[in-house]
């Protein structure tokens, strides 16, 4: 099976090269939810909750011959 799929040319969701593991921090409404949805899933939303706790997305890209995963916190700017 996973023979067959590398002969066609296709790569498992999971394979990658590289990992980068990145958190986004800064002060509550500053847009770190949106910039996150905006490069994962191509979104933007006017009205966003405030983020409670952290969320996170994963998004693998390819540069040059390389499979490159993101995988993204977003963290709540907002003081409790
Ligand atoms: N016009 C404009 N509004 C934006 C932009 N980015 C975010 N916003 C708006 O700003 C507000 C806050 O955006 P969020 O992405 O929720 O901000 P946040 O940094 O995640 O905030 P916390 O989760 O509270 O830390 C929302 O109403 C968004 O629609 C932008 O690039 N342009
Ligand atoms: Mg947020």
């Amino acid at each position: 099976m996973a023979a067959a799929a590398a002969a066609a040319g296709y790569r498992a969701e999971e394979e990658y090269d590289y990992l980068f593991k990145v958190v986004l921090i800064g002060d509550s409404g500053v847009g770190k939810s949106n910039l996150l949805s905006r490069f994962a899933r191509d979104e933007f939303s006017l009205e966003t909750r405030s983020t409670i706790g952290v969320e996170f997305a994963t998004k693998t890209v390819r540069v040059d011959d390389r499979l490159v995963k993101a995988q993204i916190w977003d963290t709540a700017g907002q003081e409790i």
